[in-house]
């Protein structure tokens, strides 16, 4: 039997009965009834079972009825119909190889994933993984994140891949990892900010990324991790933010959309949610999104800011009132957004920056970038930040930097949102926290 042969059980399924074929995968069980053994045989398409009778081939019988949950083993055989199996057909086993044991007891049972915890599940991921529930959210990470980089591919941006080694922080001082580099204190990119921004001053008019970013969050939350996929965009020639808006909100759409067609079906059967394309995204300032919670009883920690509280709620409000799932708030407060931010010129208190909201949840972040080098320092001084240290960054804006901006979209957020995940550590394959840096 020649593994070159071989075929997914999903193509197994589709052959006419009296196909011949080879298949390969794990052992998901092994039922033995009478004198004829059945092997479910699992592979990343599915299932098929796999049948040898006792009287028919006696010494391969004796082979299969030796076999473990989670032998890899491959099957070469006829396909014959079979009302009561999966798909309607199995194979009549001919000859089978063994190509690996799996060592028992199991450290963790896939059939089993619901009744251990997610710490030891995150232990024994790749067994973890052999459930097909917990594999699918790693195809729909997958459909996602190609269907964000057509998108933006079909618009022109074109993708870079900037440095995860730098000398500065960007997102605020507080959350960066130092990294010990030769001689040099040097830290983990929080993001790819300041580079995407110089791609601008290089004239590449449009800029994206997909790359891993770092936080040192020492809070456990179910919606932070200290290592992500940032999905980040930067634009050139705009009027305001909003161009950034109409651009970011298009791609999910077409994300959430071609996930949907790919694989709603199994998202339901798995996950029990239902996923629907939006067609609108309302937006609300900062200030309408404060007067709305207010109506409804709540009042934000933050006049100028949206707690996670009052995001989670203005989800709630938005999705029952306006059936709305996606949304942007505006207009936030000069405060708690970072120094590359533009202000809004009519009220410099606030600026041109947004925030979308995934059901209830910050799934991306963006805003007008502030082109004037000498406004720029100003608002680095603000900040309380060196502007000495920022030298080689606003070096990009002193030879023709066109007016930009650009966004940032978490990843694992939005799959965590798409599959309604209690914890985004499920969506991310090996995720960092605090205490976890291994496997
Ligand atoms: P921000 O810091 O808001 O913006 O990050 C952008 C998006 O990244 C995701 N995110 C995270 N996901 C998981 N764990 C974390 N610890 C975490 N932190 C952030 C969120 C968030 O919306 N440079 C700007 C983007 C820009 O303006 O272009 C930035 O990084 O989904």
């Amino acid at each position: 039997m020649d593994l070159r042969q071989r075929i997914r059980t999903s193509q197994a399924l589709e052959l006419e009965p009296g196909s011949k074929a080879v298949v390969a995968g794990w052992v998901d069980r092994l039922r033995i009834v009478g004198k004829i053994a059945f092997v479910i045989l699992r592979d990343l398409d599915g299932l098929l079972q796999v049948v040898v009778k006792k009287n028919q081939d006696p010494q391969l019988y004796e082979q299969v009825v030796e076999l473990g949950q989670e032998d890899v083993v491959a099957f070469k055989g006829t396909m014959v119909e079979s009302k009561a199996s999966i798909g309607g057909k199995e194979l009549v086993a001919e000859e089978m190889r063994l190509l690996a044991k799996a060592q028992k007891p199991l450290p963790i049972d896939p059939h089993d994933w619901e009744k251990t915890g997610l710490s030891k599940r995150l232990d024994w991921r790749f067994l973890d993984l052999r459930a097909p529930r917990n594999a699918l959210i790693f195809r729909v990470t997958d459909e996602a994140v190609n269907a964000l980089r057509d998108y933006y591919r079909g618009q022109g941006f074109v993708e870079v891949h900037t440095p995860k080694l730098v000398a500065e922080a960007t997102e605020g001082g507080a959350e960066v990892f130092p990294v010990i580099y030769f001689d040099k204190n040097v830290f983990l990119a929080q993001s790819p900010q300041l580079y995407k921004q110089m791609m601008m001053a290089a004239g590449f008019e449009r800029v994206f990324e997909v790359g891993p970013a770092y936080r040192a969050e020492k809070h456990h939350t179910t919606r932070h991790l200290t290592e992500f996929e940032s999905v980040d965009i930067e634009m050139s020639f705009i009027e305001d933010h909003e161009d950034v808006m109409r651009m970011v909100e298009r791609a999910v759409i077409h994300a959430i959309d071609r996930v949907r067609t790919r694989y709603g079906e199994r998202i339901r059967e798995y996950f029990n949610v239902e996923l629907t394309t939006p067609r609108d995204v309302p937006r609300l300032t900062l200030r309408e999104a404060h007067e709305l919670l207010k109506k409804h009883g709540y009042t934000p920690s933050d006049p100028l800011d949206l707690d996670t509280e009052g995001e989670k709620k203005l989800g709630e409000i938005m999705q029952r009132e306006y059936g709305a799932e996606l949304f942007y708030v505006t207009e936030y407060g000069w405060e708690g957004r970072p120094f590359y931010t533009m202000k809004k010129p009519e009220d410099p208190r606030y600026t041109r920056s947004f925030d979308l909201i995934y059901r209830g949840l910050e799934l991306v972040s963006g805003s007008q970038r502030e082109h004037r080098p000498d406004v720029l320092a100003e608002q680095i001084r603000e900040k309380g930040l060196k502007v000495e240290n920022f030298e080689f960054y606003i070096r990009f804006f002193r030879y023709g930097m066109p007016p930009h901006g650009g966004a940032g979209l978490g990843l694992e957020r939005f799959v965590a949102k798409l599959l309604e995940l209690g914890n985004i550590r499920e969506a991310r394959l090996l995720p960092r926290d605090p205490e976890r840096i291994t496997p």
